[in-house]
């Protein structure tokens, strides 16, 4: 199946600047596409996924990727889809975040040889070298003010106010697509629905100043949707708040929780969005869904799916056992950096190493309101050690409690965890 046909089936195409035109382009020629991200944190987030495996399906289907770091126009700041002016960041924080985002598109997109090995480019590179009166001689002159006041991006800010700075970052984003054209033979740009606005105007650039003897010079954009949820929250936001594919910022196993606790009626969907899973893979799915729902075999595939892709195998065996152990209440087997996923969201208190009496423990903590609460609690056999009920009052935490001499986990009750370090 041609790639175009596979991303309308996924629902991933958004709009393309023309149909007919970019299918025959790309049937007829290795076509080399890029994607810009702006390093506004030290991590990509989940928002960033859909455009990068993008750039991946292009490449499984012959095609050759570039990922444009913008450590030149991080410096500026989009416009686009935002309703107040950026934050600047200052120069050796751009290129920090740079570095850290370089690295992690790497662990996705395949830049090894071959003859359509993904390839890494820093717009800093070339718009760091472009002098004031050459941007406004010849660039500037091919931007009409109208145009550029008529771009989403600029008209819905007018009200409440936009810099010159931000205005003007249309026309950065075109010198980039304008110099992939030059340099790298790129026709074509991808990116969210978002960037449409910019996408348009560096293709205009292109047809003005490379059109020439040989014709209309010709260049490409494809978006692709905006992401929605059933419920009408914000994709990709937790009450954690975002989704990074940083592993010290979210966690494999967070990562994991997250795309399992996808809602039912988003599932195939996401599915279909990010992952490579076939159509006959997707419908059996998708059957699995109508006719057992309660299994959640779907979430299950899509997280496993997920976390294989950001942060390999070894990772996703780990979010597996975590779960698995949370879910059984069985801690024993886990070691300290998993019980340090597994517990990032529960309460938690550092106590020294001293052994300390197990209603002392619980009264210290405020696991047990009172040591009659905690010794009534102990009775009940509602208290657990590392997933162990203890019915001892005079029990003493010691060596033997902590897990990698770090960690004790107290559960109170059926799912109340705590998570008490040592040091
Ligand atoms: C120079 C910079 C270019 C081309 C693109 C860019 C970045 C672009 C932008 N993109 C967003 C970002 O960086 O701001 N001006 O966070 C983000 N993008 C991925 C998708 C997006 C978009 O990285 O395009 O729509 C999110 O899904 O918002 O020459």
């Amino acid at each position: 199946m041609d790639i175009l046909a596979d991303l309308q089936e996924r629902g991933l195409i958004n709009q393309t600047t023309d149909d007919d035109g970019l299918k025959k382009h790309l049937e007829e020629n290795v076509v080399t596409l890029y994607c810009g991200f702006d390093p506004t944190a030290d991590s990509l987030h989940i928002g960033h996924l859909l455009p990068i495996l993008m750039l991946k399906r292009f490449q499984k289907a012959g095609h050759r990727p570039i990922a444009l770091i913008g450590g030149g126009t991080g410096m500026i700041g989009d416009p686009s889809g935002r309703s107040t002016e950026r934050q600047l960041n200052d120069h050796a924080t751009v290129q920090h975040f740079s570095q850290s985002i370089k690295k992690q598109m790497a662990r996705i997109l395949n830049f090894d040889q071959g003859e359509n090995a993904a390839v890494a480019r820093d717009n800093y590179e070339w718009l760091s070298k472009m002098t004031i009166i050459d941007f406004l001689r010849d660039t500037g002159k091919h931007f009409g003010i109208n145009y550029m006041l008529a771009k989403d991006s600029v008209e819905s800010r007018l009200e409440n106010g936009i810099s010159f700075t931000e205005f003007t970052y249309m026309i950065l984003q075109s010198v980039d697509f304008l110099n992939l054209y030059e340099k790298e033979n790129c026709t074509l740009q991808i990116g969210g629905s978002d960037q449409w606005g910019n996408i348009t105007a560096g293709m205009e650039l292109i047809r003005r100043t490379k059109s020439g003897e040989d014709g209309e010079a010709k260049a490409y954009g494809l978006t692709v949707p905006l992401i929605t949820k059933a419920d009408g929250t914000k994709f990709g936001k937790t009450a954690g708040g975002a989704v990074w594919l940083d592993p010290e910022k979210t966690s494999p196993y967070e990562f994991y929780q997250f795309w399992i606790n996808t809602d039912d009626r988003d599932v195939i969907k996401f599915i279909k969005y990010f992952t490579f899973l076939e159509k006959e893979e997707i419908d059996q799915l998708q059957t699995e869904l109508e006719t057992a729902p309660e299994k959640r075999v779907p979430h299950t595939r899509l997280a496993e799916e997920m976390v294989k892709l950001v942060h390999g195998e070894e990772a996703l065996k780990q979010a597996q056992k975590i779960t698995q152990a949370l879910f059984s209440g069985e801690l024993q087997n886990l070691n300290g950096a998993e019980i340090e996923q597994g517990f990032k969201d529960v309460p938690s208190v550092t106590f020294s190493k001293e052994p300390i009496g197990l209603v002392d423990l619980l009264v210290q903590a405020k696991i047990s309101q009172s040591k009659r609460q905690a010794r009534e609690d102990i009775n009940n056999g509602a208290v657990y050690i590392n997933g162990e009920r203890n019915q001892d009052v005079s029990y003493e935490l010691g060596d033997q409690d902590r897990i990698d001499d770090k960690f004790t986990i107290i559960r109170r009750g059926k799912k109340k965890y705590f998570l008490i370090r040592f040091e």
